[in-house]
């Protein structure tokens, strides 16, 4: 069950005019100056609230964020290319176990949020909702979602809350790892056969659009932008993030002959913005509302992993509490 101080989204939104104003003063200046919230600190329930949504749906998109590539452990091609994923997949798990534990500071046990997962009532990133169909999957993934999520994460690791920012550091440490993989495989794919250059295009064309998606609803539709930003848990806006995105990544794909699927897709030469088609945020909602292609499929197999799992737990448990030494 939830631990002290953790108060679930109704009842925290009807809180948060009961935040005491000077409190709140004290708070929003500490903020303001730059200092780090630490989990004893006070703190206004609603900052409370968004940074366990925010960690917590971030825990399970590394968790859920393992499976499409764990699925080419197997079949890559080559010892050195097996072993680097290999390490990458299990990189992802050890973010997701700094990320709960990042959250659990908030009050919100482990057990509380994993049932949240698999029983659907908590978000992931929207992009591990679609399959990895070949060995170019690999390298879209650890190429752009990794460079995609340094650009979300580096930001976000200057912002309030100490334990998210520290664990945020070290996992861009690791990711810059996981994108010079995929930047490898991606490199290798670009510049071989026909063959392999046409099965990467294909996966760029398919993952492009959940990538546009990767960084969050346009500003105007985002929820939550401008109270994150305020207390500093988010350090700039979606539309910001995807620009950055595009102006680092867009040319690296093109220097290679590849293309993007948007015909509309060109950096204004008066704003420096880059310009874009429809990103169908429809199909966006769907998706992380549970009706994307892979949602089931990612649910049932952390499901299983949970259930398989049971009776390690319940051992260790055990052998936990025939080896603490009761206080005299
Ligand atoms: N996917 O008000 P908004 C990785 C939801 S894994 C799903 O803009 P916010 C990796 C949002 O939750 C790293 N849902 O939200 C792992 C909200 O719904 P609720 C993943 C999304 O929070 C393995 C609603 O839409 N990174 O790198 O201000 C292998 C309204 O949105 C998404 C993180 O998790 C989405 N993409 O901003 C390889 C970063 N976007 O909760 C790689 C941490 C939005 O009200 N998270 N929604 O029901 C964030 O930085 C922010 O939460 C976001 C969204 C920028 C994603």
């Amino acid at each position: 069950m939830y631990g002290g101080g953790y108060i679930p989204k109704e009842e925290s939104r009807k809180t948060v005019s009961n935040d005491d104003p000077e409190m709140l003063a004290t708070f929003e200046e500490r903020v303001t100056r730059g200092e780090k919230v630490e989990p004893r600190d006070w703190m206004p329930a609603e900052y409370r609230r968004q940074l366990i949504r925010m960690i917590e749906q971030h825990a399970h998109s590394e968790i859920i964020g393992a499976l499409p590539e764990g699925t080419w452990i197997t079949r890559a091609p080559g010892f050195r290319r097996k072993l680097a994923l290999m390490a990458k997949v299990q990189d992802e798990v050890g973010h997701a176990q700094l990320l709960y534990s990042a959250a659990e500071t908030l009050g919100k046990s482990r057990e509380a949020m994993t049932n949240d997962l698999i029983n659907g009532k908590s978000k992931y990133s929207n992009v591990f909702n679609y399959p990895a169909k070949t060995w170019a999957d690999v390298a879209v993934i650890g190429f752009l979602i990794d460079a995609a999520a340094i650009v979300n994460q580096v930001a976000n690791s200057k912002g309030s809350y100490g334990p998210y920012c520290r664990a945020l550091e070290r996992i861009c440490y690791e990711e810059s790892f996981h994108l010079k993989q995929g930047h490898s495989v991606f490199v290798y794919l670009a510049t071989g056969t026909p063959l392999q250059r046409s099965m990467l295009q294909d996966a760029l064309n398919r993952w492009w659009k959940p990538i546009m998606h990767f960084f969050g609803p346009s500003d105007e539709m985002s929820e939550h932008t401008l109270t994150l930003m305020k207390w500093k848990v988010k350090m700039a806006t979606n539309d910001d993030m995807r620009q950055q995105f595009l102006s680092l990544y867009v040319p690296k794909i093109q220097e290679l002959g590849l293309t993007l699927p948007d015909a509309e897709l060109r950096k204004d030469p008066e704003s420096g913005k880059w310009l874009f088609g429809d990103p169908d945020w429809a199909e966006f909602f769907a998706v992380i509302r549970g009706n994307g292609p892979c949602n089931a499929e990612r649910l049932a197999v952390r499901k299983a992993a949970e259930v398989n799992g049971a009776w390690v737990r319940q051992a260790l448990r055990q052998a936990d509490a025939q080896y603490v030494t009761p206080l005299a």
